[in-house]
């Protein structure tokens, strides 16, 4: 009786935590036109024209249904608002009249990141880039300005400071150039036998979440994480399929508690409560952390443990929009919601199971699911704690969900909004 009732808790958490991980359909898959570095490149809605006698301008800008704009600068060149998607067309039609010294478009230059795939980070930076995975087989079409966490504004006030956050997953893969540096401590909870490095994550889950979190930043490859200087506690609690026990993750959390974590990920859940897991959620409550996880991809409003925990963070999945993932779970039980839909991460370098399932590249690709969304809340949470409003794991979470943008869906499908890093650690836009 025991290890049937043994059986069916696996059963559960297996297929619920397989769910989490492993949706495709609503990542977009037809392919668009737009050439994603040519979106991604510029400022939409504007672009820079400087004539050779300004007296033209008037007359010029007419012909093409456009008004003169500001001077930028001493530059001589002035700044038009022009019609989104528009940009290129208007650049090359200016650029053959004569009275054009030049048109150009507005360069995105900022000083974000130099990552390789930094500008398909739209949940960080969101300028309204269409983008694809890795193969180029995926277009994800191009999404809203600022439907995103304004990550690289955060920045400028910290990124993290060394801040330990526990990833209670499928583990993370060691020698991946743009994570495993930021891996301090690990330890094994699942029934993946470690033998060689690589068992410590063939699912691939693990790996995504950590990068989402910590990926190395401007070091020219690869992502940048949310939280680019936090440590990570990998906490192996689920094996090469994805599942995993109640008393794995109780057991990963304790760990994670006992190695100073101050923020804990949980990318995973079920329908079923367990009392263990929920005593060591409140433990870990109890000693000061910040308790993350995912709202689940039911869809439905069913709630999905630990997220449903009163001291747990619950996160839904919106995408590049701001809209909610049609896959989200939902409702008033969820606390807050963040970029799940296309999210750009590291994966393992050599072949994992998600990789097989959903056709992902090795070594980084998009992947879908609010087990992305969580992530992206834990490291702000993470950035946080490097504030003056870093002062106990009540004040952080406080901040996080009092900042949150309410988006359209706020108060019916979450209750505080999108999360917004910038203003979580206090920083002006
Ligand atoms: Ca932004
Ligand atoms: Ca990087
Ligand atoms: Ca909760």
């Amino acid at each position: 009786m025991i290890s049937g009732m043994k059986r069916t808790v696996l059963a559960g958490l297996a297929s619920a935590v397989m769910a989490l991980g492993a949706l495709t359909a609503a990542v977009p898959g037809n392919a668009a036109a737009t050439s994603p570095l040519a979106s991604s490149s510029f400022v939409s809605g504007q672009i820079l024209v400087k004539f050779r006698d300004n007296a033209a301008a008037s007359g010029v800008l007419g012909q093409h249904g456009l008004r003169e704009g500001p001077a930028v600068g001493s530059t001589g060149a002035h700044l038009i608002t022009v019609p989104a998607g528009k940009e290129l067309h208007l650049v090359e039609a200016l650029s053959h009249n004569p009275a054009v010294e030049y048109a150009e478009p507005d360069e995105l230059a900022t000083a974000t990141s130099d990552d390789e795939y930094f500008p398909r980070q739209y949940a960080l930076h969101n300028v309204g880039q269409a983008f694809t995975n890795t193969a180029g087989t995926k277009t994800v079409a191009a999404g809203t300005d600022n439907a995103d966490v304004d990550a690289v504004e955060a920045w400028t006030v910290t990124t993290g400071g060394d801040t330990r956050v526990a990833i209670i997953d499928s583990g993370v893969a060691i020698n991946h150039p743009d994570i495993s540096s930021r891996v301090v401590e690990r330890a094994n909870f699942s029934d993946t036998a470690i033998v060689v490095d690589e068992d410590y994550d063939r699912y691939g889950h693990g790996t995504h979440v950590a990068g989402i979190v910590a990926a190395a930043r401007d070091n020219t490859i690869g992502v940048a994480g949310v939280c680019p200087d936090c440590a990570i506690l990998d906490a192996k609690v689920l094996n090469d399929s994805g599942s995993g026990s109640s008393s794995g993750i109780a057991n990963g959390i304790n760990w994670a508690v006992s190695k100073g974590a101050q923020v804990i990920n949980m990318s995973l859940g079920r329908r079923v409560s367990s009392r263990t897991l929920e005593a060591a959620v409140n433990n870990a409550w109890n000693a000061g952390v910040v308790i993350v996880a995912a709202a689940g991809n039911g869809g439905t409003q069913a709630q999905v443990y630990p997220g449903a925990y009163p001291n747990v963070i619950a996160v839904a999945a919106t995408d590049n929009n701001d809209m909610k993932a049609s896959f989200s779970t939902y409702g008033k039980w969820v606390d807050v919601a963040a970029p799940g839909v296309g999210v750009y991460s590291t994966f393992p370098t050599y072949p994992f199971t998600l990789g097989g399932q959903n056709g992902r590249s090795m070594g980084y690709d998009i992947e879908t699911g609010t087990s992305m969304a969580s992530p992206i809340v834990a490291a702000t949470a993470a950035l946080v704690w490097n504030t003056a409003a870093g002062t106990s794991n009540i004040e952080v979470r406080k901040k996080i969900e009092a900042t949150a943008n309410p988006i359209k869906g706020t108060g019916t499908y979450w209750k505080y909004g999108r999360v917004d890093a910038c203003k979580a650690v206090g920083c002006t836009k």
